[in-house]
């Protein structure tokens, strides 16, 4: 099966050349799915078809889970510092090969080339190498538990292998919040990307292939929702990992209670970005833009209800519409644009049905006017005030470029309007107190909190939500845990 060439050129199309088709990737090599069928990839900018890619049946996802089982006997034996070799070599290459996948990723997702180049590609490296640094010191994983303190010198396990959903949202980086830790802590992998975006998946497995990683200790399952079903019921699978909505993550739950898999959900979020007037306003609007704006909104972390302070709503929202008049619309590949294309038809019609709802409830709708492309699916950057916690918008991952805008009068209720949501998974506070952000933090029922920034990311730091945000941590030591025996 055909690879992805490299062609030398700028930010551009011509960077990374896309064959035709693709196979699984099972057992070290490219193979075509055992009942031949095969889904198509769009880029949601243009509607062109990028590649054909084979969709995993029942019987192809058996054959990955086996070849996963076997490398596990001989990847978990291996030292530390030998699983640590093939994750930095790993990380090394992804730095070498980031303009041809960040082009890939924005072409087959959607996001402007900015964030995919200057945000997640050097977010996916940071994370191989921070795991392959853990890879080697297993012994001081687990909280409570080091050889310093006598409690025991000898690694924990690792649990076998591991099945791993990920979304379309943030493909490759979500692969490396799964893929680094696992691997590092001895665990063999099957990953099924998210029907929309496989492509940098198989980018990476080409990149296994060229760090001479052992076969069948990654493999990659292109698919639509029911091979993610066969994979997590799999009954050769130790560990489910996965990321996406509450209902999906509801389901998963349901699939593996009463047996021996060990779960982590990450899930949806509501998340509010608090402003207090006596917050840096200027600084504060460039955090709720990038906190609702960042790649399309599309962010399960995304600042989608702003709560603003009464006594500077005026002043806000005046800046804060001027800010978003400068937000460019268009080409992914563009290096001047800020918001780039919604991922799916069927995305962009979950958020014209919630904006509709947001205007049909009462909710006052305001757009900068921006020209949108004729082909492609698009959605403006928009704002909602006169919000009430009653609002669907206010209550519904919109998943898209939609802030809805509440206020507050005293930090008791910005508090409890923070919190009035079934999600828990992110927070933003902007003041200049430092005892109320930290007295904030405390009383916010989210896992990440944020404050006089947002959307912040740093692969030793753990992420995970609160209630239906999901339960398990991903990211620094924490997300050791979730792949060890412990
Ligand atoms: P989902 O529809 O839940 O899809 C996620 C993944 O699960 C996809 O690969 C999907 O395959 C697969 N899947 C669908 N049905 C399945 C089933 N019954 N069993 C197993 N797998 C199944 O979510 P999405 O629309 O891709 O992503 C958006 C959601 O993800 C949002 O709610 C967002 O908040 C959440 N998210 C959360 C986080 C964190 S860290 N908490 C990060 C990113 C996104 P198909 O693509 O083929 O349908």
């Amino acid at each position: 099966m055909p690879v992805f060439e490299y062609a030398p050129a700028p930010e551009s199309r011509a960077v990374v050349d896309i064959a035709p088709s693709y196979g699984l990737f099972i057992d070290g090599e490219f193979a075509e799915a055992g009942d031949g069928k095969v889904f198509k990839t769009l880029s949601p900018s243009s509607e062109e078809v990028l590649s054909e890619v084979a969709q995993a049946g029942v019987e192809d996802v058996d054959r990955a889970v086996k070849a996963a089982r076997k490398a596990f006997e001989t990847w978990s034996a291996l030292p530390g510092s030998e699983r640590a070799k093939y994750l930095f070599r790993i990380a090394r290459i992804i730095q070498e090969r980031s303009r041809e996948l960040a082009v890939l990723e924005s072409l087959d997702n959607g996001k402007p080339i900015r964030e995919s180049r200057d945000a997640d590609l050097p977010l996916v490296a940071a994370h191989f190498f921070y795991y392959a640094g853990w890879a080697d010191k297993l012994a001081y994983a687990v909280r409570g538990r080091s050889p310093l303190n006598g409690t025991s010198g000898a690694d924990p396990r690792p649990l076998g292998v591991a099945g791993q959903v990920i979304p379309w949202n943030f493909p490759l980086l979500m692969l490396a919040w799964k893929i680094a830790p696992a691997l590092a802590t001895g665990n063999t992998v099957v990953l099924k990307p998210a029907e929309t975006t496989p492509l940098s998946a198989l980018f990476f497995a080409d990149i296994c292939r060229q760090a001479g990683l052992p076969k069948g200790v990654v493999n990659i399952v292109t698919g639509d929702g029911s091979t993610g079903a066969e994979l997590v019921a799999h009954p050769g699978i130790d560990k489910v990992a996965f990321t996406g909505s509450t209902e999906v993550g509801k389901a998963i739950a349901r699939t593996v209670a009463g047996t021996r898999k060990k779960v982590t959900l990450e899930l949806g979020g509501k998340a509010a970005n608090i402003v207090f007037d006596d917050a840096p306003l200027d600084q504060a609007v460039e955090g709720i833009v990038g906190g609702i704006f960042f790649n399309q909104g599309h962010v399960c972390c995304a600042g989608s209800r702003l709560l603003v302070q009464e006594s500077v709503q005026d002043e806000l929202l005046d800046a804060l519409k001027r800010r978003m008049s400068t937000l460019r619309v268009g080409d992914p590949l563009d290096k001047n644009t800020d918001i780039g294309a919604i991922n799916s038809a069927e995305q962009l019609a979950r958020i014209r049905a919630l904006a509709d709802a947001g205007e049909a409830e009462g909710a006052e709708r305001w757009a900068p006017a921006c020209e949108l492309p004729s082909s492609g699916y698009w959605f403006a950057p928009t704002l909602f005030t006169g919000v009430t916690q009653a609002h669907r918008i206010a209550r519904e991952e919109i998943f898209g470029p939609v802030l809805s805008v509440l206020t507050f009068r005293t930090p008791e209720e910005a508090v409890a309007k923070a919190n009035n949501t079934p999600y828990g998974l992110s927070a933003g506070i902007w003041t200049e107190k430092g005892s109320r952000i930290l007295w904030m933090a405390n009383k916010l029922r989210a896992g990440v909190v944020w404050s006089n920034t947002f959307n912040k990311f740093d692969p030793a730091s753990p992420f995970g939500g609160y209630k239906e945000s999901g339960y398990g941590r991903e990211g620094g030591r924490h997300g050791l845990e979730a792949y060890l025996d412990v």
